[in-house]
């Protein structure tokens, strides 16, 4: 799962990115996976499971902080897009090209309003207008990749008796379209006329309402801590009811890692407090107090970083955490105990789970196992967020 950090320059995008990707030791633990310069690797954090079962785990990937695991997630930090891009503009298709693989966007939003409508410095800027340029943005790039191929895509479609939503997905799956979001797409528009009859105006609804399904946006409300930033806050919020808006300040996140680093302080990513457990200078003091007072006491999610990834991967993509686990061995043939943790998509089953394991697990199944209950599941059975469970192979 990729998850793409976008909006206009100089909001925190690259600052969020680092904060949430500050771990080294992970980058170096994925030896074989090329990593572009601009992805990295950053934590969702659920409960994890070792305490139900009386144990410490031993992550193989992420790591464990007080039965609080962090399991990977990929991240892409992306050029600041202005409006026009869709016409080439700035860094124009480049931009776009790299937002192609990304599931989930988390757009950052400067609600300082001190940055205007192409990143430069300003003052009583209304940082809801950031929110239109961009969705316009990205539908145009929906919009030109459909104009491209729609008419002789449609009429084939239908001389050739094909199921028009797998057609569609499969010529747009280099944007990770999928049938179910096409479905639901047609679903909602509710069209009567053929495809290939379809107007202009029948494409650019289509085109953004496909662009909203496969690209799903929570927008982080980032630079809270500055002057203004909660009245903009406020204002976003009464403005976009239908998007997740989480206050953030990616500042504050990345230098409470920092001091974490350098064994200044005790702070596990998400928390509200941090503990003091270095000798800090009276200019570290004053930065960590301002943080502490500012924003991890006046904000209900903390730095709001954390909060904004778990939302993405668990609210809007809805994403589930199985572990692998027997009910007598929680170790791996290493010794490691529950060294790994998977993160399927809503509705995937037992045998979904066996395939994401090993391709031998999937074509050899008999049955799962919950680790906790010791029943046996089938093929069919719907997991649950943090299940585990065994896979038994003929
Ligand atoms: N006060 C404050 N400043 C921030 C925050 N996040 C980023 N910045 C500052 O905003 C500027 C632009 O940040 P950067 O990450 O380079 O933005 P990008 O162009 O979107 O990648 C830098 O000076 C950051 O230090 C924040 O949460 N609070
Ligand atoms: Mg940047």
């Amino acid at each position: 799962m990729l998850i793409g950090l976008v909006g206009k320059p100089s909001v925190g995008k690259s600052t969020f990115f680092k904060a949430a990707t500050l771990a080294e030791v992970e980058i170096a633990s994925y030896p074989f996976t090329t990593i572009k310069a601009n992805q990295g690797i950053g934590y969702v954090k659920i409960d994890c499971i070792d305490k139900e079962f009386n144990t410490q785990c031993m992550p193989a990937h992420g790591f464990c902080i007080n039965h609080n695991r962090f399991v990977p997630i990929d991240l892409m930090d992306v050029a600041g897009l202005v409006s026009g891009a869709s016409e080439g503009k700035g860094l124009g298709n480049k931009f776009l090209d790299d937002l192609r693989q990304a599931d989930v966007f988390i757009q950052i939003v400067d609600v300082s309003g001190t940055t205007d409508a192409e990143g430069k410095i300003t003052k009583g800027y209304n940082p809801c207008n950031d929110v239109l340029v961009l969705e316009e943005e990205l539908n145009k790039w929906y919009l030109n990749l459909l104009m491209k191929v729609w008419s002789s895509f449609a009429r084939k479609a239908e001389i050739e008796g094909l199921n028009f939503s797998e057609a569609v997905a499969k010529q747009f799956s280099g944007l990770k379209v999928n049938e179910e979001h096409v479905k639901r797409v047609l679903l909602k528009l509710n069209f009567s006329e053929k495809p290939s009859s379809w107007k202009e105006s029948h494409l650019i609804k289509f085109a953004s309402e496909l662009r909203k399904e496969s690209k799903p946006m929570i927008i982080a409300a980032n630079k809270i801590d500055m002057e203004n930033g909660k009245e903009n806050y406020k204002l976003l919020k009464e403005k976009y009811l239908d998007y997740k808006i989480i206050p953030c300040s990616a500042d504050s996140e990345l230098a409470l890692r920092e001091a974490t680093k350098a064994n200044l302080i005790k702070y596990i990513p998400g928390e509200k407090a941090f503990e003091i457990i270095g000798n800090l200078n009276e200019k570290q003091k004053e930065a960590l107090g301002r943080i502490k007072k500012d924003v991890l006491e006046e904000f209900e999610e903390g730095t709001g970083v954390q909060a904004v990834l778990n939302t993405a991967v668990f609210n809007i993509l809805r994403y589930i955490a199985i572990f692998p686990a027997s009910a007598n061995k929680l170790a791996d043939s290493k010794g490691r105990i529950l060294p790994d943790c998977f993160l399927l998509p809503p509705r995937s089953t037992a045998l979904d789970f066996a395939y994401a394991l090993h391709t031998d697990f999937g074509n050899n199944f008999i049955k799962a196992i919950d680790a906790r209950s010791k029943r046996a599941l089938g093929k069919a059975y719907e997991l649950k967020h943090r299940d585990a469970l065994e896979i038994v192979t003929r």
